[in-house]
């Protein structure tokens, strides 16, 4: 089977991906900047489908180039037919965002963060983007008094509750994506998994406009299982959009090209994403090394999608297996499916039910017999 990248399999990527010039902590800048048009055109050929971009990833923060710099994007994508499926803000470069953009102490700095995401929110309507990220990565802290947590939380509410009225009243059809990180670049962040942005989430006054977006390293980091993280976004109804790429286990955020990292990890989100009915772009947030050339960029992009698409084969192939079938069957996975309770019955039926539960614990569920026949598709001896 072909692994070669064609729109119809939606992939897209994060300006800042390709476009990093590989700057970090520790030392200088070993690329040069790429440009968001080239970007664009080089994702196009690649094969890629769309873009997701921050507004400081097009133009300057001081907004001087940005008539010049959004035409010359907007040019890129006409030519390529490169779709603009989501867009975001950066509310983390700046030092005016240090302690935040939505909940930042400073309530000058709110009301600009605010500001700032409805100017980028109207572009993104204007490029037909139907999901906007919000990754906050600066909300948070590093020690304990200076962040009244419950304080924060409801600023953070009120900054989607006003971003919500906004689209609505505009007649954008937009919805938001938060994007949960545990900690990097703060020492701790708000909303810090999933689980917490899913709560979060129903405390808005408009719930309905706002899922997730989240990211395999970020879950990750945490020591979470991010198929089990996107499958429960799923079951919610609230997977709008997917950031993916490669991490090994609880460190600094990796951003390896997707299917680097922890492999076994990659190989359940393709099925959970697969399966799960997902139908979103399939978008990659990961950082070509500090190591790579121009060439090395490319490369790496390239295998995000490639490695997609190897793991994509090998999830249908295991799914397709009718040894698969029958070992499903015999972990009685199908029979999780089946209500607990028949038709008609009620807790009082189950109140005084007994059952020989010495027999049924020597009972083997035989998982181990799946599990290996998942690995032997991943490791290609099926
Ligand atoms: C950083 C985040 C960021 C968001 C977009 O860790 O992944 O790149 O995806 O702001
Ligand atoms: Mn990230
Ligand atoms: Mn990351
Ligand atoms: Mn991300």
């Amino acid at each position: 089977m072909s692994h070669t990248p064609t729109p119809e399999d939606k992939f897209s990527f994060g300006i800042w991906t390709v476009g990093w010039d590989a700057r970090d902590v520790f030392g200088d800048a070993t690329r040069a900047p790429i440009p968001a048009e080239r970007a664009v055109h080089k994702l196009a050929e690649l094969g890629a489908y769309g873009v997701n971009f921050h507004d400081n990833d097009v133009f300057a923060f001081d907004e001087s180039d940005r008539d010049e710099r959004v035409s010359a994007f907007r040019k890129a994508l006409e030519a390529t037919g490169l779709v603009v499926t989501t867009a975001t803000t950066n509310l983390f470069s700046h030092p005016v965002f240090k302690d935040g953009g939505f909940t930042s102490n400073d309530r000058d700095v709110r009301r600009f963060a605010l500001a700032k995401v409805m100017r980028n929110l109207d572009l993104a309507a204007e490029l037909s983007a139907k999901v906007y990220v919000c990754w906050g990565g600066r909300e948070g802290a590093e020690s304990g008094a200076a962040k009244d947590v419950r304080a924060a939380l409801d600023r953070y509410k009120e900054a989607f509750d006003i971003l919500g009225s906004y689209v609505l009243d505009q007649g954008y059809d937009l919805r938001f994506a938060i994007e949960p990180k545990p900690n990097e670049p703060r020492g701790d962040i708000l909303l810090p998994t999933i689980g917490h942005a899913l709560a979060f989430i129903e405390e808005l006054e408009h719930p309905e406009l706002v899922g997730l977006n989240p990211e395999v390293g970020h879950e990750e980091m945490a020591g979470l299982n991010f198929a089990h993280g996107i499958s429960q976004a799923l079951w919610h109804d609230k997977l709008f959009h997917i950031d993916l790429n490669g991490q090994h286990g609880p460190r600094y955020d990796q951003d390896l090209r997707f299917g680097a990292g922890n492999v076994r990890g990659a190989f359940w989100t393709v099925d959970a994403l697969e399966t799960g009915g997902y139908d979103g772009p399939v978008h990659f947030d990961f950082k070509p090394p500090r190591t790579e050339d121009d060439e090395g960029v490319w490369e790496s992009a390239k295998a995000c999608m490639t490695n997609y698409l190897i793991l994509r084969e090998k999830v249908r192939a295991f799914r397709a297996d009718p040894e698969v079938s029958t070992a499903l069957e015999t972990a009685r996975v199908p029979e999780l499916a089946v209500p607990t309770l028949a038709p008609g019955e009620d807790w009082r039926t189950l109140r005084y039910v007994t059952i020989d539960a010495d027999a049924l614990g020597t009972r083997g569920m035989a998982f181990e017999r799946l599990d290996q026949l998942a690995l032997e598709h991943l490791y290609g001896v099926r």
